[in-house]
């Protein structure tokens, strides 16, 4: 009993610490605005923006807040006849885009808004001969694609549309000597990238690619002495990075090899207490992008209050149960 209140306490305290109605306020009025900075730099990147805040309100257990039908009716605007998705309504399209379109419709359960052939065949048209992706018509050609092709796919069950040996393969040719990946071959390890190759492996089942222990000291060695992460040797930490490498060590079950609570308290830190949000840093400016990134690291460290996210597909664990349990 004596633990079990103790428990509590602790349990109460962290709660208090993570300022979950001001994060709500903050996120709807980034949506809210149209005016000004912010929004004109986001403004070709809405739809990304639209799953940072729509993935956190539902990681907080607010989705409720937001219309669902003026979301999934602006969405569906933002297709083009290629079947991509643009970032916004009449912009070209891109990868990028189409794999924030259908998680957003994922976690409204509106998967079926879609003509799935015709998005895959977007997709799967920007598979290259050797396996890798280009991110659009011009041919960006980056491991970040080849995540995002895989994940789209497996999330629409079309992942059979893909030649997936190859696009291991192309994977594998960029991993390096210290276990991370690069964004091509012989690319600097940085842990976005690996996150990208890593939870792409793991969709694929493929996982035997790596070598955990190496590739595991690479990223619990992003740990620096303020509790955060950091994207490669000698840079600073930043809260995007807590989703970035912890992912990642889970997915190669390694993540008890940092320092988690030290983590949580520098993703707290970067609160902004008064006005909502979080930043990258302790006492920089709050953004969106950043905000989910906190949001959802503290999530991986099974923050309470906060619901489980799935390291692969970067969605709330009972929404991607929802879409493969259904697809059984
Ligand atoms: C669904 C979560 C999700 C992702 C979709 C877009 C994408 C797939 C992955 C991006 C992976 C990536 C490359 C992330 C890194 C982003 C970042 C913070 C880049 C900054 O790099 P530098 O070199 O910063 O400017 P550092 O921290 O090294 O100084
Ligand atoms: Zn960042």
């Amino acid at each position: 009993r004596v633990v079990t209140i103790r428990v509590n306490i602790v349990h109460n305290r962290m709660m208090g610490d993570l300022e979950v109605e001001k994060h709500v306020q903050f996120i709807l009025s980034v949506e809210k605005k149209k005016d000004d900075f912010e929004s004109v730099v986001m403004e070709h990147i809405r739809i990304n923006g639209a799953y940072w805040g729509l993935t956190s309100l539902d990681l907080l257990g607010k989705l409720g807040v937001v219309d669902q039908d003026e979301v999934i009716s602006w969405i569906m605007k933002c297709q083009d006849e290629s079947g991509g998705f643009g970032g916004n309504i009449g912009h070209d399209p891109h990868i990028l885009y189409t794999l924030s379109a259908v998680q957003v419709l994922a976690l409204y359960d509106k998967l079926d808004a879609l003509d799935i052939d015709k998005v895959s065949s977007y997709v799967s048209g920007l598979q290259n001969e050797d396996g890798s992706f280009s991110g659009d018509i011009w041919g960006e050609i980056d491991t970040r694609f080849s995540y995002i092709a895989i994940c789209c796919l497996s999330i629409l069950g079309r992942l059979e549309k893909l030649n997936v040996q190859k696009a291991v393969a192309y994977i594998v040719s960029c991993k390096n000597m210290d276990g991370g990946f690069g964004c091509t071959p012989g690319g600097e390890s940085h842990s976005g990238q690996i996150f990208c190759c890593v939870a792409a492996l793991a969709i694929t089942g493929s996982l035997h690619h790596i070598d955990k222990d190496l590739l595991g000291w690479w990223l619990c060695e992003r740990q620096v002495k303020s509790g955060g992460l950091n994207g490669r040797p000698e840079k600073l930490p930043d809260v995007c990075y807590s989703w970035w490498v912890l992912s990642s060590l889970i997915i190669i079950d390694r993540v008890h090899w940092i320092d988690k609570e030290k983590l949580a308290a520098f993703i707290l830190n970067c609160q902004d207490k008064e006005n909502g949000g979080i930043s990258d840093r302790p006492e920089d400016a709050v953004d969106v992008f950043h905000t989910f990134f906190g949001v959802a690291g503290l999530s991986l460290l099974e923050y309470p209050g906060v619901k489980a996210i799935d390291p692969a597909y970067a969605l709330p664990v009972d929404v991607v149960d929802r879409i493969f349990i259904g697809r059984r």
